[in-house]
């Protein structure tokens, strides 16, 4: 039966008036349906659910509220508002109109990066696919489901890209984009942080916080892309990924209230005799979620980073608000890197070092959240503080994959490393005692597990003991 595209798929890309593309995207819309009831949400496809339908790319049109079925979900297209005026910023087309088709000489850069970007979406939904089984709250709930389904349409947007402007090999890409699985040993996903496990809560709000943030600098550098549907793809996806990381963000810090009550209360740090999550465990999770992140940013020095920004596909963050020439052809850029086994600081072409300076800027944002986290343990009288790891601990890309450094940024020999990870990360206890406190979803409106504070406000302005999820 035909669907009727402009009715059930919202969008501000005029889908009526393109046959073909429409006809592409009719025949893939039945796999991604499958793919959702086999790796999204499980058990949840008959579930009314409060969640934000972005039905235009209007301010008063991106936050729709209302009771939904995640299958009934409508994944909608939509590219933030085109600026007919809008130039390349940067690199050897500096000045030049932004492209809105894709030149041909640049085919298979963008279709491999928008490809890399796309894969991620899903493949977080297919990480959290269990979660709703041992929610904390129907609140918490909700916030997952909401972020499932933006992840959702975030694949929609790539899938959009690769059908209406890559042609044939497009429609493969992103026939391949549902069948390469998070963690699956002959179909990986193809970045490493989306083949590990969140098989748990603390592992779900560091993974809002810390992976969700790359996604957010990644973006922000390909909406900078001279390939303008793109770049307003990309916009626009960045205002909906402002809400995980708020949910990251915020759902750490609540981990962390209820801690600190606890700690209080019985006058003790014995947190696990107390049901909650202590707080070196929490610095455990962290260091993982942070050091796995910092992978996604690539290789310090790398000559791909180099062509991208040359040529114009991929930015800097904010790269109109940069003050210098776009073009770093002269410019040098300090890094940290490794020498005859040691960290060294070096200055390198700024143009290769571009991976670095992105992860610069996202590691100092990641430090804010740190602020605020530890403000609550301050507040509460705790001598304790959470910090983020050196950036050379536990990576496995780029230069600080050969040595074994300690989170102190300490180079050492990898027995000593060894001996020392339990200190450092998540070991199997943590993790089985961690696993051990996600009782069976929590579902009567206005409770809360007992190892995580309630939010300080709901969603939408709804009440905390707000129905946020009907099971049917
Ligand atoms: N794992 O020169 P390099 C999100 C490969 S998250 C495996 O540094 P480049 C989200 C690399 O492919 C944002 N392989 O590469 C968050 C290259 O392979 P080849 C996702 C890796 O291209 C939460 C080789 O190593 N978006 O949205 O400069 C929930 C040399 O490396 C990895 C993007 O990533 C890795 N971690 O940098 C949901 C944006 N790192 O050429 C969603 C698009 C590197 O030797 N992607 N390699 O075969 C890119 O811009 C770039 O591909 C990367 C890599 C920054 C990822």
């Amino acid at each position: 039966m035909a669907i009727d595209y402009t009715q059930s798929i919202p969008n501000n890309v005029d889908l009526h008036s393109d046959r073909r593309l429409q006809r592409a995207l009719e025949n893939w819309q039945p796999r991604f349906l499958d793919w959702w009831k086999d790796m999204g949400p499980d058990g949840a496809l008959n579930f009314d659910v409060y969640l934000r339908t972005a039905i235009s790319a209007e301010a008063n049109g991106w936050a729709n509220f209302g009771y939904v079925k995640m299958p009934d979900y409508r994944w909608g297209i939509f590219l933030a508002g085109q600026d007919p005026n809008r130039v390349i910023a940067y690199g050897d087309n500096r000045g030049k109109p932004v492209w809105q088709e894709v030149p041909g000489e640049l085919r298979s850069t963008l279709r491999r990066l928008i490809v890399t970007q796309g894969d991620t979406e899903p493949a977080s939904v297919e990480q959290q696919r269990l979660l709703g089984k041992t929610a904390p709250s129907l609140y918490d709930l909700r916030n997952l489901f909401q972020i499932n389904c933006e992840e959702g349409r975030h694949l929609w947007a790539m899938v959009y890209l690769l059908h209406a402007y890559f042609g044939r090999d497009g429609r493969e890409e992103a026939e391949m984009l549902l069948e390469r699985h998070s963690g699956d040993v002959d179909k990986p996903r193809i970045l490493g942080a989306f083949n590990e496990k969140t098989p748990d809560w603390l592992s779900f709000f560091m993974f809002t916080y810390f992976t969700d943030r790359d996604g957010k600098y990644q973006l922000a550098s390909l909406a900078e892309s001279g390939f303008d549907p793109l770049a307003r793809s990309c916009r626009f996806m960045l205002i909906e990924e402002a809400h995980h990381m708020f949910v990251g963000e915020s759902g750490v810090q609540r981990i962390i209230q209820r801690t600190c009550e606890l700690m209080k209360e019985h006058k003790t740090d014995d947190l696990r005799s107390l049901g909650a999550i202590d707080l070196p465990t929490l610095q455990k999770y962290l260091n993982f979620h942070f050091s796995v992140s910092l992978d996604l940013f690539g290789q310090e020095a790398s000559t791909n980073a180099a062509n991208y920004y040359t040529m114009g596909v991929k930015g800097r963050y904010l790269e109109t608000r940069i003050e210098d020439d776009h073009l770093l052809t002269g410019a040098g850029f300090d890094i940290d890197t490794v020498e005859d086994g040691r960290i060294v600081r070096k200055t390198v072409p700024a143009l290769s070092a571009l991976n670095e300076r992105l992860r610069n800027d996202y590691v100092e944002d990641c430090a804010k959240g740190l602020l605020r986290w530890n403000r609550v343990i301050e507040q509460a009288g705790i001598a304790f503080e959470l910090k983020l790891p050196h950036r050379a601990f536990n990576r496995r890309i780029g230069a600080f994959a050969e040595l074994h450094v300690s989170p102190e940024g300490t180079a050492m020999s990898k027995a000593d490393w060894k001996a020392a990870e339990h200190k450092w990360l998540p070991t199997a206890e943590d993790r089985t005692y961690v696993t051990s406190l996600m009782g069976p979803a929590v579902i009567e409106p206005g409770k809360f597990a007992h190892w995580i504070a309630p939010p300080a406000r709901g969603i939408n302005g709804q009440a905390a003991d707000f129905e946020y999820v009907r099971f049917n």
